[in-house]
């Protein structure tokens, strides 16, 4: 389970739609008795099509759609009408997706770029219509070809997981409480600090079938980055997140010092990870009344948003996910 944390993965029915046929039809007019073959051909079935978006992180959006079906195409008719070809089916895909078959395993492609848009499953050819089959020893062929089947497979699609947010805190702070609480993720949870030894990542969902991904990390202490605790080797999973989210217990002592702990921690790991947008959420907050919550608000550092939040009565969890979403997307 834990290295399929880190893996996004969806397996679909793949089917697309089949080619219409060509038409075996002959001009009928009063003016013309004996018209030549008019049939028209089919119009292509349509494909299963992969579009690459940048604003997807996950492939969440595709977990429960088992089967994708692309329409056929239409039969060609008389007067040459070509028959019109099946509606295409696009699947918007994060970038870094990889399309695999799902029997043999094989590599298809990957979607890189945005817009980005490659034809995974493609749709039966239209059949042509007799009107192709004329030659001078047959100038009234009866016959047409009938559309190319579509094509039926199954698909992995795969994404490797890199983090946009990277949860930030002292061990016992509720990071993996948190990370369990508003994803499908169950890292261990204790009353002990140290719980988390390997980092976790969860999908969360988000409004509208967006998400983004989170990184629990095992905690920090002051002196990590002489070593002490578990130090700083696992902070390497937060430096490709695009965000940093701090978290601070609510019981702490004086949060702008832990606040000030842990980034000065951070600098001399890598100073670069301070050029990274931060947020800072106040943990546990259940545990504050009011009047209690209303005096630490005066105390939270003034040089970074803040909100207060409780992964265990689920206070305020919708309110930090809106601003981690704007901190992600600004
Ligand atoms: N009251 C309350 N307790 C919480 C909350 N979140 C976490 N806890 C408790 O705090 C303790 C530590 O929680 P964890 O989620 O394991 O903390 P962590 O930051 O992942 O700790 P490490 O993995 O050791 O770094 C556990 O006993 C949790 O039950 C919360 O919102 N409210
Ligand atoms: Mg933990």
């Amino acid at each position: 389970m834990a290295s399929s944390n880190f893996i996004d993965y969806v397996k679909l029915c793949s089917r697309s739609g089949a080619g219409g046929a060509g038409s075996a039809h002959f001009r009928r007019e009063k003016s013309v008795p004996k018209g030549g073959p008019d049939g028209g051909d089919g119009g292509r079935g349509g494909h299963i099509i992969l579009r690459g978006n940048a604003q997807l992180w996950t492939l969440l959006h595709l977990k429960y759609k088992k089967h994708v079906i692309a329409e056929p195409g239409q039969g060609g008719q008389g007067g040459l009408m070509t028959g019109s070809e099946g509606d295409d089916v696009v699947l918007e895909v994060p970038l870094g997706t990889v399309a695999r078959d799902a029997e043999t395993g094989e590599f298809r492609f990957e979607i890189t770029d945005d817009g980005q848009e490659k034809i995974l499953t493609p749709g039966g050819r239209g059949g042509l219509g007799n009107n192709h089959f004329k030659s001078s020893t047959n100038q009234s062929p009866r016959y047409s070809q009938p559309g190319e089947p579509g094509i039926e497979e199954w698909i992995i699609l795969e994404l490797k997981l890199l983090a946009d947010v990277g949860l930030v805190g002292f061990p016992n702070a509720g990071k993996s409480t948190l990370l369990s609480s508003v994803s499908a993720a169950r890292p261990e949870v204790a009353d002990y600090p140290f719980t988390t030894l390997v980092p976790n990542l969860g999908v969360v969902e988000y409004r509208d079938f967006k998400s983004f991904v989170m990184a629990d990390i095992p905690g920090i202490i002051e002196g990590a980055a002489e070593g002490k605790g578990l130090g700083t080797r696992f902070l390497r999973h937060i430096e490709r997140n695009s965000i940093l989210l701090f978290l601070v217990s609510a019981d702490a002592k004086d949060i702008k010092k832990e606040y000030r702990i842990l980034l000065d921690e951070l600098r001399r790991y890598n100073p670069e990870l301070l050029d990274k947008k931060r947020l800072l959420a106040i943990s546990k907050s259940d545990m504050l009344d009011e009047e209690l919550m209303a005096e630490m608000k005066k105390e939270v550092p003034e040089d970074i948003p803040s909100i207060f939040i409780s992964a265990v009565t689920g206070y305020n969890i919708q309110g930090l996910k809106d601003m981690i979403w704007q901190a992600i997307n600004e």
